[in-house]
Parts: structure tokens; sequence; C-alpha cells
């Protein structure tokens, strides 16, 4: 499902499952998260999280859509495999920098959302999908975005699920640097460079600060509560069923809006 390396105090985790284009499985979730924990036993100082070409030019395709239920149960739990890859992402004791070659889809445009850093070639794109399939995204989810993007440009990706291409992706936000194919590898390695001149322990606070103040909304217990009848709502409908069916069937979905 990947493929890990380790060179001089940076960890590498290529994702490589090419039958699904990286789809993030419930499996390659707990690869990913099983070798951040080792990444932090062994102190490394960075992590670049990468994806293996494929002939579909995929960097991945987000959450493996098999694996969503169908209907009548929260498809984005806390305790989801891919949310806990999320948490891993945000809580590592160092910073995770994802390096993008390719198209990005749904729960991998959260995954960057999470990642310290992105820097991105020009094949990139960015597509957030959940109202493709109807599906309710999750609060802390939609708040990963709300931390990066202006309020109308995350209203824009979920609302249309159209993939942002490079340079729109680079003038929202989304990411820090754009380069050529052949650039790539070598920015990020500059980052690295510069990132390893400098104290991995207040590297590590400084980050954990970030996380611990851009996650503290304030938020009412009946505004959570509205929040998760709502999802409930939505995923108990028609319309997520249909998105889902539609998917598996390869067809477009046909929505009724209840
Ligand atoms: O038909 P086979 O068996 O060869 O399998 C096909 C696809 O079914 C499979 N595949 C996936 N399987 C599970 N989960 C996925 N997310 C997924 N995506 C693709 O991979 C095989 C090759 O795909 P194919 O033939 O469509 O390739 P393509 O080059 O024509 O198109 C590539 C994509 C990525 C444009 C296309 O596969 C696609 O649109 N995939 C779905 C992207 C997407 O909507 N992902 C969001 C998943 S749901 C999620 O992440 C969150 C829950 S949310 O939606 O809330 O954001």
């Amino acid at each position: 499902m990947i493929i890990t390396e380790i060179k001089e105090n940076v960890g590498y985790i290529s994702l490589n499952d090419s039958s699904k284009l990286n789809a993030l499985s419930a499996e390659m979730d707990d690869q990913i998260v099983a070798c951040l924990k080792d990444f932090e036993e062994k102190k490394i100082r960075a992590v670049v999280l990468k994806a293996s070409p494929n002939r579909h030019n995929v960097w991945s395709s987000g959450h493996d859509v098999n694996e969503l239920p169908v209907g009548h149960r929260d498809p984005l739990g806390y305790f989801d495999h891919l949310e806990v890859l999320l948490h891993a992402i945000k809580r590592f004791p160092a910073p995770v920098i994802a390096q993008v070659h390719g198209s990005v889809w749904g729960g991998a445009c959260d995954l960057i959302m999470c990642c310290d850093m992105v820097i991105a070639d020009s094949t990139a794109t960015f597509a957030m999908t959940p109202t493709k399939l109807g599906l309710p995204y999750n609060a802390s989810g939609i708040g990963h975005f709300l931390n990066r993007l202006h309020l109308n440009n995350v209203r824009e990706m979920f609302f249309t699920a159209q993939p942002v291409d490079a340079e729109t992706a680079e003038k929202w936000g989304i990411v820090n640097h754009l380069t050529t194919e052949e650039e790539l590898e070598g920015t990020v390695e500059q980052i690295i460079a510069a990132i390893l001149n400098n104290s991995p322990m207040a590297i590590a606070i400084i980050k954990e600060q970030i996380r611990v103040l851009v996650d503290a909304r304030p938020l009412s217990p009946d505004g959570f509560e509205r929040i998760q009848g709502l999802r409930r709502k939505v995923y108990d409908s028609y319309d997520y069923a249909e998105g889902i069916q539609s998917f598996k069937e390869k067809r477009k979905p046909v929505f009724r809006g209840e």
C-alpha cells in the first residue's frame, strides 16, 4: 500500500496502491499511521508524503468509496480510519510536507489540508467531492479548509466539487509553492534543508501550539447537536444512498434533495 524510506533524519512515505489510484482505504490509512509512529520513535525531523506515479496521474482518489457505509451510519466518524490518519498527521511532532504531482480527490484533499505544507507541480489539481456523493462532510474536516482558505473559496470547492487547478490552488493558498514537474523534488528538499537547520523541539512545540490555536473554535452544545442532527439527515437520505450507488454503478447520480 505504501513505500517508506528514511534518509538523514527525513522520512518519506509514498502512496502505492495503483489498482484504486491510491484510494485511502482503511488498510492504507493504518499503514501510514503505523509508519508515522515508527518515524516518531526514530525522532524523524520531517516527513514527505508523496505518491508513486500511476498511469492515471492521480495522487490519491480519496476515501475508498467501497468502504463508505451505505446510509444510517456516520461515514466520517471520529474513529474512521481516515480520521485517525488526519489526527496522526496533525499531531506528528515534526513538519509533514505533501509533495503533489497529479490529481487529489475528496478525503485526500482533507489529508493535504492537514499537512503542514504543500508543494505541488503544474499537474496538481484538488477536488473536494462530498456533495458529488451526497455525503455530509464532518465539522473538523470543514474546519481544516476554513483554517486555510477564504470562505468563498471553501464554498466553491465544496459546492461545485470541481478540481481546482495548480495555479488557482497556489493563488488560494492550498499550495505553498507551485513548481514545474522537474523542480518539484528540489523545492521540497530546499524546504527540508531549512527545517533541519532549526531546533526540532521548538518546531514540534510551535506546531502543536498552532494546532491547539486553530482547532480552538467555540461551539455551543446546541450548535454541536444541530450539526450532528443535520449530518444524520444527510447520511440517512436518499441522496447519499444514490451517491454511493451511482459511483459503484459508474453512472451519473440523480439526486432528489431528500
Ligand atoms: O473499475 P475498476 O475496478 O478498475 O476501479 C476503478 C475505480 O473504481 C477505482 N477508484 C476508486 N475505488 C475506490 N474509491 C475511490 N475513491 C476510487 N477512485 C477510483 O480505480 C479504478 C480506476 O478508476 P477510473 O477508471 O475511474 O480511472 P480514471 O482515470 O478514468 O479516473 C480517475 C478519477 C480519479 C478521476 C476517477 O477514478 C474518480 O473520479 N474517482 C473518484 C474520485 C472521488 O470522487 N473521490 C472521493 C471519494 S469519497 C471521499 O474521499 C470523501 C468521503 S468525500 O467525498 O466526502 O470527500
